[in-house]
């Protein structure tokens, strides 16, 4: 059996949701991280070499990486129509969106992090920069079209959603001045599979959608 490992907190919630708008069959084990120090207890670092969320296995099978873990969902399973065909006008977008998530978002988000809060230091004019950038290119999207990847959810919308909610929560984060990201919670907190995925990774905490 499928087995999603959560470590509460932290990008594996995209794992779960995935599954859940996939509508596989999975079990789910939530971690809590450790209280000195913030990471992953020893029992998730244990699960992959890296020791960080998302991991998932499946009997020997042990997998890590959000991206790798998606392509290896949607290979298994089907996209289950999260993925845009490449006849698609919103095929390009949502390859974008999927990919800039982690690879040029998040780590934005990281490097403002370790500097801002854990160094308590100057954020680097570069990188203020690239998360104003950052921000600006989700607004605009989100007037353009209903989600990430066009005028349905698909895989970018479910990479992408970590950073704008529960990872807000945590940064205290506000988007007052982001309607058209704000209506776009609104949407997807309204999506069922959205709901159980929270209730499941993140119980007893609401959703950060305002
Ligand atoms: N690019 C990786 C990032 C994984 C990552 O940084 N995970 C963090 C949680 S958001 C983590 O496991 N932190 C706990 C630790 O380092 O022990 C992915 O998307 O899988």
């Amino acid at each position: 059996m499928l087995t999603v490992h959560h470590l509460r907190l932290s990008q594996s919630e995209r794992i779960v949701w995935l599954c859940e708008e996939m509508g596989i069959d999975y079990d789910l084990k939530l971690y809590n991280r450790r209280e000195d120090n913030n990471l992953a207890p020893d029992e998730y670092k244990a699960l992959h070499p890296m020791g960080i969320a998302p991991v998932i296995t499946d009997g020997n099978f042990v997998l890590g990486e959000s991206g790798a873990i998606f392509d290896w969902l949607v290979a298994q399973y089907g996209d289950r129509g999260l993925f845009p065909a490449k006849e698609s006008p919103d095929f390009a977008n949502h390859l974008f969106f999927l990919h800039w998530a982690n690879a040029t978002f998040m780590t934005n988000g990281m490097m403002a992090l370790v500097a801002g809060r854990m160094l308590q230091a100057e954020i680097p004019p570069f990188v203020a920069d690239r998360m104003a950038k950052s921000w600006a290119i989700i607004e605009q999207r989100l007037g353009e079209a209903e989600y990430f990847g066009g005028s349905q959810l698909t895989t970018a919308d479910i990479m992408m959603g970590f950073q704008l909610t529960t990872s807000r929560a945590m940064s205290g984060m506000g988007i007052d001045g982001m309607p058209n990201l704000q209506a776009y919670l609104k949407r997807i907190g309204e999506r069922p599979a959205y709901q159980q995925a929270m209730a499941k990774a993140e119980p007893g905490m609401p959703p950060k959608l305002d």
